[in-house]
């Protein structure tokens, strides 16, 4: 269990993000913070016990959220993590959403379809029962392989890593404790470029170093101890293959 985190109290352009140490909402936010360089302050709440300042804060009592004191007036907030990522992107450095509104509202469209992937492997991760997580893994795998990185290119869009990239880096954090599904995906990149392409791609942002710098020191044994008190079989099937 968390301690009580006290409220937020932002330092003149240093954003605090609120969140929940393995909540991959909350990475999204923290990728792109780490990729911009940009300084921040991170606050981890408890979401079984939410303290009555975050309630008061965030409308729909989610994290993340972005508490940004800009010196003009009022602390803002901010919530839904498509949505700081967007301001983020506007605020600090160069900004990675560019180009023509047909080619922003296919970045957007696909940053809404990361969110079902999330979804989605989250429901995995939970699953008890060992035919339904058949399932659901298959299911998951073919919902993954909807994802179209550009061609031979290191990230979504090609050369420079992107909001999608942002927005998906988490889920392929995760894949690591999910060993079969990425035999599944070797296997297909075999026989498919496509998903050759895609394999690189995951490889590619697993890597990266503003999504290694997203989570904390003690991520993984966290993760771990989360899922293994759900009675997750996709830990209890990772750890009897001593991965
Ligand atoms: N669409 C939201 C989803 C955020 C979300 O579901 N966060 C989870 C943790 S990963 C949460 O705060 N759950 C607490 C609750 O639903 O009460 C976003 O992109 O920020």
């Amino acid at each position: 269990m968390l301690a009580p985190a006290p409220a937020p109290a932002p330092t003149k352009d240093i954003p605090v993000l609120v969140s929940f140490p393995i909540c991959p909402f909350v990475q999204r936010s923290a990728i792109l913070l780490e990729h911009k360089q940009q300084r921040y302050e991170r606050i981890n709440i408890d979401l079984a016990n939410k303290p009555d300042w975050f309630l008061a804060l965030s409308p729909t009592g989610k994290v993340p959220a972005l508490v940004i004191n800009t010196g003009e007036t009022e602390p803002s907030v901010l919530f839904e993590s498509a949505i700081i990522n967007e301001y983020l992107d506007e605020t600090y450095g160069k900004p990675l959403l560019t180009g023509n509104s047909l080619s922003k509202a296919h970045s957007r469209a696909w940053i809404a379809y990361t969110e079902v992937l999330i979804m989605q492997q989250y429901a995995l991760l939970l699953e008890q029962e060992e035919e339904a997580f058949q399932q659901k893994l298959e299911a998951f795998f073919i919902a993954l392989n909807k994802l179209k990185p550009a061609s031979g290119a290191p990230f979504f869009n090609g050369k420079a890593f992107s909001l999608v990239d942002a927005a998906i880096a988490p889920v392929f954090t995760r894949l690591r404790w999910l060993p079969q599904l990425r035999e599944m995906l070797k296997e297909e990149a075999l026989i498919n470029e496509e998903s050759a392409g895609l394999l690189a791609w995951i490889e590619n942002l697993v890597n990266n170093t503003a999504v290694q710098a997203s989570v904390a020191s003690d991520f993984e044994q966290v993760f771990i101890e989360y899922f293994k008190d759900r009675n997750s079989v996709a830990i209890a099937q990772w750890e009897q293959q001593g991965l």
